[in-house]
């Protein structure tokens, strides 16, 4: 089954609730445009607020911990953010794995704990500038996604409703400059043969792979005519419903 493109914006740490208007305003545009899924992940104090008024658009957050509850000041679990009314959560982005010292077993054990609060998870992965001049980009995501991405049984459900994947390389995030396709064309159909090894032919095949990494409105068609990509996970031009749209209405 071919699934919608999926266009998810990421908010990072930006939004206040000033920013509702142009949530309303994604929403708005989203009711237009059908044939895309749209989603936004905003910072948690935003997650309630966006849920509450959203019509067409999913809300999602961008981390949550791995365990159920108890002394983690400062932490917020699965089960709170989905009660907040978060459908998904991002998990491993590189600045997350970076940052804040996320291995491929700790992510690998937050994919758990989303799953068990019925959250949908999209999985990140991507390799540094370094790893890539080293020739090892692929061998990386493949290892860094292995650890990461729970296992079908864990899954335990529609594999392909539940999880997807965003390859977003490292040195393509914010900087204005997007892989090329060919990079992106070959990491995908890596990506995709991975997919397909840990949950098989049919539920491996119809898992979203989006792609990550200085999505633009003038980039954003030629990336979307890749093979595998199935949507694009969209930061810093994710911030105007103007953009973000632009975005989206370029996937379908
Ligand atoms: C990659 C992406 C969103 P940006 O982090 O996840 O950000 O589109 O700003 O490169």
């Amino acid at each position: 089954m071919t699934r919608r493109p999926y266009i998810v914006g990421n908010w990072k740490m930006h939004g206040t609730r000033a920013m509702l208007s142009e949530a309303r305003a994604i929403d708005r545009a989203a009711q237009r445009h059908m044939k895309v899924e749209v989603a936004l992940a905003p910072p948690f104090t935003l997650i309630h607020p966006i849920h509450r008024e959203a019509e067409q658009i999913s809300v999602g957050a961008q981390d949550c911990h791995h365990a159920e509850g108890g002394a983690h000041t400062g932490d917020i679990s699965a089960a709170m953010v989905a009660d907040a009314g978060a459908k998904f959560v991002i998990l491993g982005h590189s600045e997350r794995r970076e940052a804040h010292g996320e291995s491929d077993s700790l992510v690998r054990a937050k994919a758990g704990a989303a799953l068990a609060a019925g959250l949908r998870i999209i999985m990140c992965c991507g390799e540094s500038a370094k790893t890539r001049d080293s020739g090892r980009a692929v061998a990386f995501v493949k290892k860094q996604l292995k650890g990461s991405l729970p296992s079908a049984e864990e899954v335990n459900g529609d594999i392909a409703e539940r999880i997807t994947v965003a390859y977003e390389p490292i040195w393509a995030i914010g900087t204005g400059t997007a892989a090329t396709v060919e990079d992106i064309a070959q990491m995908h159909a890596e990506i995709r043969g991975l997919l397909v090894e840990l949950y098989g032919e049919e539920q491996g095949g119809a898992v979203r792979i989006l792609y990550g990494g200085s999505v633009k409105p003038d980039n954003a068609a030629e990336i979307f005519a890749v093979p595998d990509v199935g949507g694009a996970l969209v930061g810093g031009a994710s911030l105007t419903a103007d953009s973000f749209m632009g975005i989206a209405l370029a996937a379908g």
